[in-house]
């Protein structure tokens, strides 16, 4: 199989034994396994034909290994990421490290601000240990901004994590006082200034040579200085904790 047949039956693994079993009259159990027999034989109604060792092939080399099999091969399922509301994995509380990393987009901050990090339409929200996943997963959406959540402290305090077999840190909810906002702050006076995929202007400037840069711009609340920052920071703003703006 080449890639993109895999990625096209990743998708089709997800939609089934995730979200939407009904979609092949596909049963799983409480724990969310399906019967790997069934699954091949119904997946056909949907013009699906796949055999167990293609199968086999897409679970072992997917990027994210997304699913698991039971130890005979006779069962699969997808080791989380679920909406079935009916599928309970049996997760183990497990201690977080002391930071673990959420990967959103700005139109999404606001909200998060207000009531913290929900699960949404999924059984737990998804944290990783790597700010690097966080990016991707942000990515998904748009220009990713990475929260980091103060984990440890959250189990101290009595808030339950679990870890799935490929690694992806679950909780029930992150209040918003456990999560530290990427934060940048005025050259000039210091102050802290949020990112604000909103209010920020951008605009081409340029120069009498003919070059072209492309900034964002603000003025500091605090100070009113007159502050710029490149495109091509502000693309990646996720990637550094660093303070990007720069006296215009
Ligand atoms: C956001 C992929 C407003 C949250 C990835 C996210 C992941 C809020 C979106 C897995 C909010 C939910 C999960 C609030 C959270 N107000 N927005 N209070 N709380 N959000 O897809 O974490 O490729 O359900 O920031 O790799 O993006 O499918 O969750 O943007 O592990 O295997 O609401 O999906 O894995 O979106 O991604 P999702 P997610 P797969």
């Amino acid at each position: 199989m080449n890639d993109k047949e895999k990625k096209h039956m990743s998708k089709f693994l997800s939609l089934v034994l995730r979200h939407k079993p009904k979609y092949i009259n596909l049963e799983l159990d409480e724990n969310g396994w399906a019967e790997v027999d069934e699954l091949i034989e119904k997946a056909k109604s949907r013009h699906m034909h796949f055999s167990f060792d293609e199968l086999i092939e897409v679970v072992t080399t997917n990027d994210k290994q997304r699913f698991s099999f039971n130890p005979n091969n006779t069962k699969i399922r997808a080791n989380q990421g679920h909406t079935v509301k009916t599928v309970d994995l049996k997760f183990e509380p497990k201690q977080p490290p002391e930071f673990l990393y959420h990967g959103t987009v700005g139109k999404f901050l606001e909200s998060i601000k207000t009531s913290g990090l929900d699960k949404r339409r999924r059984q737990h929200v998804h944290l990783s240990e790597e700010r690097e996943t966080a990016i991707k997963v942000g990515s998904r959406r748009g220009v990713p901004i990475i929260l980091s959540i103060r984990a440890l402290e959250m189990h101290r305090k009595g808030y339950e994590f679990y870890c799935s077999e490929n690694k992806v840190w679950l909780t029930d909810h992150v209040p918003t006082e456990f999560i530290e906002y990427n934060l940048s702050s005025c050259p000039n006076c210091k102050d802290s200034i949020e990112y604000s995929p909103i209010s920020d202007v951008f605009m081409k400037v340029k120069f009498k040579d003919k070059s072209e840069k492309k900034v964002y711009k603000k003025r500091c609340e605090n100070c009113g200085t007159n502050l710029v920052m490149n495109k091509y920071t502000r693309n990646h703003l996720a990637y550094s904790n660093y303070s990007n703006w720069e006296l215009d």
